[in-house]
């Protein structure tokens, strides 16, 4: 379509910006010829360059001159035109330009992103904080501190016997991020950023002999209310996976993430049959399709894919208007890897829609903050959006020039028994 009424909302540039403010992030920047910019998130943890490429060589020079209106319109283009569709990479650089347009389309609005969505149907979104510790005592530390901070929701990983670092693991080595206790990360930038990923071993049989044990002592110590999560990281079969959520029971999770590796989602039914403990899934997942069978069999509970790898919010709103159908909720990936602009787009998402579970959410440092200014609130345990037009999060280029990319990789994960690489 470029028979534009209005020139003024051609889009006359789309800038890709790569900066590196305590981890890597890819932004989209568009601009019409009215002067509005929107901003777009496409980052994939270790895989940063690729997006930069699909976007610079292949779909920012097809933005020129059209118009910033067409959001649905450019959505298809992009992903119909594309021929090669789904993955990633394809879906992350459209959730970019899809986030873009709605920030430009609610900043010409005069309104917050969510008005456009339908408008608020709720004060904020609950969130869910990151508690770890290689042992129970620095584990209920960090509890506690997330408690204190406002936290009602609270995901539990620990390590495991045998074991050194595991990954989601707040560690000595990276506590310096962001010191220790409940403020440690254990996100592996930039304490463990190296030009190779960090090897971490595994052991299934000693994780699921341990797991049990650390949920009944957190019950006993903080009580039946407190909501906890926990994010098996791809690592079971689909029979060690219906063992965990089994024994987890007692526990009364409010989510078990990730049991099995994503390619095969047929096998949640053998999960499913064997526990009523609530699954989440799909923060590797690109599109609504990847849901279908989960959706309609009633397989998951909570879908956790985010803005930024599902194709943007016309696609991400889609996924949930089908979930619901089903009673099935939310569940954002909010990791650090998803950037300010990724997060305000959930927020945005998450205020309006009906079927509204919880939102993940580990603060990004104070470097990425100074990027990208985020104006969202957390109040109470609950992150909301500002009632700023568009998204609310703005991209100051000067303090992204102060922080040039680096490569980096997530850990990569190999058994203890003979160093064969693992699923995670
Ligand atoms: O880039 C992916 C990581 O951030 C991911 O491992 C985090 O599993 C994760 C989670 O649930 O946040
Ligand atoms: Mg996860």
């Amino acid at each position: 379509m470029t028979d534009f009424d209005d020139m003024g909302t051609r889009i006359v540039s789309a800038e890709v910006l790569v900066s590196s403010p305590g981890r890597n992030f890819v932004t989209l920047r568009l601009r019409t010829a009215d002067g509005v910019t929107g901003l777009g998130d496409a980052t994939v943890n270790g895989r940063e360059l690729a997006v930069v490429s699909y976007l610079q060589d292949h779909v920012t020079p097809l933005l020129i001159g059209r118009d910033a209106h067409a959001i649905e319109d450019t959505w298809q283009y992009l992903y119909r035109g594309a021929y090669w569709r789904r993955g990633p990479i394809t879906m992350a650089a459209i959730a970019a330009v899809d986030t873009a347009l709605w920030d430009i389309k609610a900043k010409m609005a005069g309104m917050p992103l969510y008005q456009l969505l339908g408008g608020r149907s709720r004060r904020g979104c609950l969130t869910y904080g990151h508690a770890s510790g290689a042992e129970l005592p620095e584990l209920f530390d960090s509890i506690r501190a997330h408690l204190d901070q406002g936290y009602r929701a609270i995901r539990i990983q620990t390590g495991v016997p045998g074991l050194g670092s595991v990954y989601g693991v707040a560690s000595s080595a990276n506590a310096v991020v962001g010191g220790s206790g409940a403020s440690a990360r254990y996100d592996h930038e930039p304490a463990r950023r190296a030009a190779v990923p960090v090897e971490e071993e595994w052991d299934t049989r000693a994780y699921l002999r341990h797991a049990p044990s650390v949920f009944e002592a957190v019950r006993n110590e903080f009580g039946p209310e407190l909501p906890l999560l926990h994010d098996a990281h791809h690592r079971l079969t689909p029979i060690q996976a219906a063992k965990l959520g089994k024994e987890l029971e007692p526990y009364d999770l409010f989510w078990l993430e990730d049991v099995t590796p994503a390619e095969n989602t047929a096998v949640l039914r053998r999960v499913r049959e064997h526990t009523t403990t609530p699954l989440a899934i799909g923060e590797v997942f690109n599109t609504i399709w990847d849901y279908r069978e989960l959706f309609e069999e009633q397989l998951i509970d909570y879908v956790r894919s985010p803005v930024t790898h599902a194709g943007g919010i016309t696609a991400l709103r889609r996924i949930f208007d089908y979930a619901a159908v089903y009673q099935i909720k939310s569940g954002v990936h909010g990791p650090t890897d998803i950037s300010p602009v990724g997060l305000a787009a959930a927020l945005h998402l998450g205020v309006a829609i009906p079927n509204f579970g919880i939102q993940e959410y580990m603060k990004h440092t104070e470097d990425t903050d100074q990027v990208f200014r985020p104006t969202y609130s957390f109040t109470d345990g609950l992150l909301a959006p500002s009632d700023e037009p568009g998204l609310g999060v703005d991209h100051d280029d000067a303090e992204a020039d102060r922080h040039p990319y680096t490569r980096a990789y997530l850990p990569v994960n190999r058994l203890k028994l003979d160093g064969s690489m693992h699923d995670w």
